[in-house]
């Protein structure tokens, strides 16, 4: 026993010691890719490889395969919008089951919600192994973390057939929904309006490893010279998958072993889309938006879709292999319809996609066979717990989503500006220099971001004290042009004695604990370090403490938070993360919970930053690395750690798209590329695209070259000064898109899946996309001296070129060519549309605030234009108390009219600071693009509003060879908040 005490001692002392070596090394050298053997494969996570194994075995069966699951009639129910069963498992040849209790809710957004629990772990009825302390129950609060509303039962949902083997339940709007549920063997299946969209356990690969106790096998005694019984596995020869049971009850990886006090309990299902070909979402993964199928052949992957959240050091492009963040929410897609799924489970998950042609009916002459998209869900533990969504628009999904997770929290208003980050600004003068160079070169930005080297030896909520003498002087510098600085808090806290941090945490018990229950100490930058364990609301209180004004000195109103590493990352654990047998508050093991946990972090970050000082409501900026279903209402995210090259800015387009129709829209990528130095031509190609990132931010890694857009040489400083101008420009309508994503969860960059369901032709596409609903089609370069580039018009609409306005030769379903030199970003506006903006370049957003708009209005092919603009403070909840602007713009006719979007009677709002400030902002220019040629000799307008008719000039431009027609409407000096309209007559 001492000896491998010993041994394990000096193998974890050898394992640190290579780990550190490890990070050393790889700050070091240039980056290539990520050490993939790092990382599981499917058949190196022994329930993937079961689960696997369990389909093939299925698919080789045929029809003669049949599911063990099935329902016994005798105890299923329906009642007040509820169907109540216990699915029977048939577990041996002798016929033993247990019992698995299903719940399928239909819920009165139209969204049905399928749980099934395993009865012996919800009575605790189970045996836990090496006195584990876990919890014996499947986990069942994903949805505590997850679920913010929406699950209001429709009592309205009626059956409308039961028989001894099935039931039919009628719900949804217009009771157009139905779901079959089959009792032997076990199906559901959702139609809609009669025609079948989705089916859970269509080809019977539902499987839910029920608990069983170990039969222990009696291990041979190892003499001097053997192999160990772990050696042996790795060559033990053939033991069919289905029935090799060494990874059962412990699972080594990368020199960890975890100990599995629960034994096997895998999850897996499948569920088939009817008729679609395109699946979307599942993020976080670098690959096309349209997901690949992933049981091979030629390009496909040959391994599932894994969402285990991790930090994936210089990660692969096109690849299944998971990231940092994890929302298990995919939606289908054909022509004219959109359905999808939410698996709601923490736990590591695998998913696998294929293709099938249906077999052909004879009967249906002519018609080609439907292709269904099947995917298999796998994870390591929880419940079985889907909710299914019927659409039929990506809207409707959207929603419904939305209705359960909630929305992107209103914005700072500052974090739609540019971000301007490295690793790392050394010292206090350092930063106010980066800042005086920016306004030396006239180069908007709103915010300059701190990385872990501003603190006391990576002691978070401390500061270096010779580089970072005067933090609050540094504040104040920054805050004279409204600008803002972010420093970064990460979850590791260094174990180290004086630290009050660290001794606070030890002493109040709010650490994760190792399986043992001791405060778990691991390997991160600080070096030895134990984790907060966020889960605990105790540990969320003392968090809240830490960011006081008074606590966190010399941070002020305008520090916000960066949360990374929350995955969590920890350099010596398995797959550089906690060991799944860790135990984190209410005895859940880590297993249990892990693709939570980044969102709890920066929940708890969240939860402080309401609280700074006492009687400030503000709202909280924090941007997060690690996330799940729910984090968009707590902040931003970003993609990780990219690369300086070409492929990884074409890659942030499909990555960042994903987030958006997957409910966390406030995303970006490391503009410039983390790892590496761009070439000048990669960079401004990059900031180009930054420009319509929802989250825009530049960052380098410590080892990169320093880029900050002054420092380079023209044209390039004036290509990217250029690209942050017109960001600043459309803040307003970023702002707008914002306020969507809020109300309803719409993505703010839209693919065009997403836009035009009706239109096949762009159902693949991931290169384009629409700015919110302003009408903007936007197409950034994403390669070396490409000059021109071939945008997929979705629709008949009239499109016109952003810049010179000219009406150009589209038409629907056709490419179309447009020139990009290196200053060029192809923009198109989509006729129909008005958009605002603020022309006046200025420092930051908040020199912003007060000033006039210009409404862009593009005429439609029925000559006319509708917009919006959503406006509040950009800083408080006011607008919670009516405290907001909201404007409908109209063309039609012969008059362009502005009035409140909800119809509201604005003069009965009592006015709050902003908004009396707000009344004197005006309608500054109106640009009316694709003007009428019958305005041509108009010299003025007449505007009304307020009671009162003035004419002002209008100024028509015919079409040339350069630009398009347009007129301008120049001081229209309406207010922007009141009702007013301009007659063109
Ligand atoms: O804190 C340092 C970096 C940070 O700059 C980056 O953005 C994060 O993704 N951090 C990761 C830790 C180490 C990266 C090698």
């Amino acid at each position: 026993m001492a000896g491998a005490g010993m041994k394990n001692y000096l193998s974890s002392r050898w394992t640190i010691f290579l780990c550190l070596l490890t990070v050393l090394c790889s700050l070091f050298t240039p980056a290539v890719s990520v050490k993939e053997n790092d990382f599981k494969k499917c058949h190196q996570s022994g329930f993937c490889k079961r689960n696997r194994a369990y389909a093939d075995n299925a698919a080789a069966l045929g029809s003669s395969w049949k599911t063990p699951y099935k329902i016994s009639p005798e105890l299923a129910s329906f009642k007040d919008g509820q169907f109540q069963a216990t699915i029977i498992k048939t577990i041996d040849e002798q016929g033993n089951t247990v019992q698995l209790p299903l719940t399928v809710s239909f819920l009165k957004s139209g969204t049905a919600r399928v749980s099934v629990d395993e009865k012996k772990r919800q009575e605790k009825d189970i045996e836990l192994r090496h006195n584990s302390k876990a919890r014996k129950e499947r986990y069942n609060e994903a949805e505590k973390w997850a679920i913010v509303g929406g699950l209001d039962i429709d009592t309205d949902a009626k059956v409308s057939h039961e028989s001894k083997t099935d039931i039919k339940i009628q719900y949804g709007p217009n009771s157009a929904f139905e779901a079959h549920i089959t009792y032997e063997p076990y199906s559901i299946e959702f139609k809609r309006d009669g025609a079948t969209q989705i089916k859970l356990n269509d080809r019977g690969l539902m499987n839910l490893e029920h608990w069983r106790p170990r039969i222990e096998k009696p291990t041979p005694e190892k003499k001097e010279g053997e192999e160990s019984q772990e050696e042996k596995k790795e060559e033990t020869p053939e033991v069919s998958p289905l029935e090799d049971d060494s990874t059962w009850w412990d699972e080594a990886f990368g020199g960890n072993t975890d100990s599995k006090p629960r034994g096997p309990e895998s999850v897996a299902l499948d569920i088939t889309f009817f008729g679609y070909e395109h699946v979307y979402g599942i993020p976080e993964h670098a690959g096309p938006l349209s997901l690949k199928e992933t049981r091979g052949g030629e390009g496909n992957y040959a391994e599932p879709y894994r969402l285990y959240n991790s930090d994936v050091f210089e990660y692969i492009l096109d690849s299944p292999m998971t990231l940092y963040g994890a929302i298990p929410f995919m939606q289908a897609q054909r022509k004219d319809s959109t359905v999808g799924v939410f698996w709601l489970n923490a736990a590591e998950t695998w998913i696998d996609i294929t293709r099938a042609k249906e077999s052909k009916n004879p009967l249906a002459l002519g018609a080609s066979p439907k292709t269904n998209t099947q995917t298999h869900w796998i994870s390591e533990n929880g419940l079985m717990d889907v909710f299914v969504f019927l659409g039929p628009t990506p809207r409707d999904i959207t929603k419904s989503y939305a209705e359960l997770t909630g929305t992107t929290a209103l914005p700072q208003e500052f974090s739609l500006g540019y971000h301007q980050c490295r690793w790392n600004y050394v010292s206090d003068d350092d930063v106010k220099e980066v800042d005086r160079k920016m306004d030396r070169y006239h180069i908007p930005y709103d915010v300059i971001w701190l990385d872990i080297e501003y603190t006391d030896d990576k002691k978070y909520f401390t500061w270096d004290k010779d580089m970072f003498k005067d933090p609050i002087s540094m504040g104040k510098h920054l805050d004279n042009h409204g600008r803002k600085l972010v420093t970064i808090i990460d979850p590791h806290i260094k174990n180290v004695g004086g630290y009050h941090v660290s001794e606070e945490l030890k002493s109040k018990g709010l650490a994760v604990k190792n399986k043992d229950g001791n405060d778990f100490d691991g390997w991160c930058w600080p070096g030895s370090s134990h984790w907060i364990d966020a889960f605990n609301p105790a540990a969320i209180k003392w968090w809240t403490s830490l960011f006081k004004y008074d606590a966190f000195k010399g941070t002020m109103e305008n520090t916000f938070i960066w949360n990374d590493m929350n995955e969590p990352s920890v350099f010596n654990g398995p797959e550089v993360t906690m060991p799944k047998d860790n135990l984190h508050y209410g005895d859940w093991e880590h297993r249990d919970v892990h693709n939570i946990n980044g969102m709890t972090f920066h929940n708890a970050t969240y939860e402080a930053l309401l609280s700074r000082k006492k009687g400030e409501l503000r709202r909280p900026f924090i941007l997060t690395r690690s996330f799940y279903a729910g984090s968009q209402r707590l902040g931003a995210m970003w993609t990780g750690d990219n690369q300086a090259s070409w492929e990884h800015l074409a890659a942030s387009i499909p990555m960042v798209l994903a987030q958006g129709i997957s409910g966390f829209p406030f995303a970006g990528a490391d503009v410039g590329g983390f790892f590496g130095n761009p070439e000048l031509e990669l960079q401004s190609r990059w900031f180009q695209a930054g420009a319509f990132y929802p989250f825009f931010r530049g960052h380098a890694h410590i080892d990169a070259r320093r880029r900050e857009p002054f420092l380079l040489a023209e044209p390039y400083r004036s290509i990217i000064t250029s690209a942050l101008r017109l960001r600043y420009s459309l803040l307003p309508s970023w702002y707008t898109a914002f306020y969507h994503a809020n109300r309803d969860g719409s993505p703010i960059i839209r693919p065009l899946y997403w836009t035009h369901p009706s239109e096949e032709g762009g159902f693949g596409i991931d290169d384009q996309f629409f700015v919110g609903s302003t009408g903007l089609l936007v197409k950034p370069i994403v390669e070396k001296e490409k000059t021109s580039t071939d945008i997929y018009i979705p629709d008949g609409e009239v499109y016109y070129d952003y810049f010179n306005y000219k009406k150009l030769p589209t038409s629907k379903g056709k490419r179309l060519t447009v020139n990009a030199p290196l200053e060029a970003i192809p923009i198109l506006i989509q006729g129909g549309h008005i958009f605002p903006r603020r022309d006046t370049p200025r420092r930051s957003s908040q020199l912003m605030k007060f000033d006039d708009y210009t409404l862009v209005v593009a005429v439609g092919n029925n000559g006319e234009a509708e917009g919006e603009l959503y406006v509040d403070d950009g800083d408080s909840f006011d607008y919670e108390k009516d405290q907001y602007i909201h404007r409908t713009f109209k063309l039609e006719g012969s008059t362009l009219t502005s009035t409140d979007a909800e119809s509201r009677d604005t003069k009965k709002i009592k006015e709050g600071d902003w908004l009396k400030k707000m009344r004197n902002v005006a309608v500054d220019k109106i640009i009316v693009v694709g003007a009428p040629s019958s305005w041509a000799n108009k010299k003025e307008v007449v505007v009304e509003s307020e009671g009162n008719k003035a004419s002002v000039p209008l100024t028509y431009h015919k079409a040339d060879g350069n630009r398009g027609a347009f007129a301008v409407i120049g001081r229209v000096g309406a207010k922007i908040g009141a009702d007013w309209s301009v007659s063109f007559a």
